[in-house]
């Protein structure tokens, strides 16, 4: 088993494929969750699943998991990822993880192979949240710290309802969450930043996810005349929404260390050129790998807002979006994924995720972790977003190994004992992050 290795071009074909769905100018996606392009790209992935034999199951939330029976039954060593995108989203994000898993699976049943545990590849609901927040949602409520209930009634930044977008596109399923507790998770994920490539290396052994905290911020001024209005006399919402965006950036710059803010939405009203807007519309997204300095971050933030909005005589109204602390894989997953790497060769470094993956949140109920391969330029969120494809076969070719590894497979280094991981395994629920305090979009 220890030679077994994917079918790089039929990984990246399908990537191809999958990346025509919903195909936007310099080669990206637009696959925002729950619109007709999720819903293309959802049923090309089923048919693969499906046309493999796989026994598929929908979920409450529209999570889609597709499993294949091990010689034991038992709970499955899963894999997965997600497929929806953000709206100027590359082909690689999300889709590598879901497709590598299919992958694997496809080249196991090739060569005859049956693992101990069943193994099963899943693509979770709405990962990016660029729609419906928070992110990683599909996976938050497939982990039990959200209801369905209260998913179904979130409302999307174009105000339609999370429930009834789900029932549209024909993804509200009938199997319960939260989900079957997986014996181990393991995503396959582009880097999505510049370390692995700057390091020249191929495989990221990932140690963990920072903490994220997104909020809406709504300032309400005093629409006046731009040119008759003293500036005086204004309460210009422009303004304090462009202070804040500046003090963001300056705040990242002073706290230093894994640090990041973006405003990444801006909506200004009546948005005219002779008009001093009265009212303005921002999110904050927030993000450190340390929780005491992320709440910092916030409250810093929370302070400063307070200060203009006195000084310029407006209102301040903060909704908080999404809030998740800092999590950590699980320790023998992530020596599991080095020690595989090495075993196939590759270069390979542990590193923190800057970005939110479904894994950090099926971690509370399994032990978890992921694979990274670099991202050229370190650049995603954007049509440009490209890895090389035998970085993509050597991510596919870890996958395969690790997840051969923990279901039971033979070993390609020194085996992980199975008895020593269920040792490891969460008894208590795993610390959870802290809940959304909200998570609606805008009202
Ligand atoms: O926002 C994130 O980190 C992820 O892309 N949802
Ligand atoms: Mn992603
Ligand atoms: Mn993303």
């Amino acid at each position: 088993m220890e030679t077994l290795r994917v079918r790089g071009d039929r990984l990246s074909r399908r990537l191809e494929e999958l990346g025509q769905v919903g195909a936007i100018e310099g080669g990206g996606c637009a696959r925002l969750a729950l619109t007709d392009a999720d819903r293309a790209g959802r049923d090309l992935v089923v048919t693969w699943m499906r046309d493999l034999g796989l026994d598929v199951t929908i979920d409450e939330i529209g999570n889609v998991t597709a499993e294949r029976a091990g010689s034991d039954g038992g709970p499955p060593v899963m894999c997965g990822s997600h497929i929806d995108t953000v709206a100027t989203g590359g082909r690689y994000d999300g889709n590598l993880g879901v497709l590598a898993g299919l992958e694997v699976l496809e080249t196991l049943a090739e060569a005859g192979v049956t693992t101990r545990r069943p193994l099963a590849v899943a693509f979770f609901t709405d990962e990016e949240g660029s729609r419906f927040a928070p992110d990683m949602l599909g996976s938050l409520v497939y982990a039990g710290a959200m209801t369905v209930e209260e998913a179904y009634d979130l409302v999307a930044i174009d105000g339609a309802r999370l429930g009834d977008e789900l029932a549209r596109i024909g993804y509200l399923g009938a199997t319960p969450c939260p989900g079957r507790v997986p014996h181990a998770y393991v995503e396959l994920h582009i880097e999505q930043g510049p370390v692995l490539e700057t390091g020249g290396e191929v495989i990221g052994a990932v140690t963990g996810v920072q903490g994220i905290s997104w909020q809406e911020v709504t300032v309400t001024g005093q629409s006046n005349h731009a040119g008759t209005t003293p500036m005086s006399y204004r309460h210009d919402a422009g303004y304090v929404a462009a202070a804040a965006t500046v003090f963001v950036r300056d705040l990242a710059a002073e706290l230093g260390g894994h640090q990041v803010g973006t405003v990444g939405t801006l909506d200004l009203h009546p948005d005219l050129v002779n008009v001093v807007a009265g009212r303005a519309r921002f999110t904050v997204d927030l993000r450190n790998t340390d929780e005491p300095d992320l709440r910092r971050a916030e409250d810093r933030l929370a302070g400063e807002l307070e200060r203009l909005g006195a000084a310029e005589g407006v209102t301040v109204a903060r909704r908080p979006l999404a809030r998740f602390a800092p999590v950590e894989f699980d320790p023998a997953i992530v020596e599991l994924v080095e020690s595989t790497a090495a075993s196939l060769g590759f270069p390979a470094r542990r590193l923190p995720s800057g970005a939110g993956h479904d894994a950090q949140m099926m971690a509370r109920l399994c032990p978890a972790g992921m694979i990274f391969v670099p991202s050229a330029g370190g650049i995603s969120h954007n049509p440009a977003e490209h890895t090389d494809p035998e970085h993509l076969e050597a991510g596919a070719n870890v996958l395969l190994h690790t997840l051969l590894q923990l279901a039971g497979g033979l070993s390609l280094g020194a085996a992980l004992d199975a008895a020593a991981l269920d040792a490891a395994a969460p008894t208590a629920a795993a610390p959870t992050a802290a809940e959304p305090e909200s998570s609606g979009g805008p009202a």
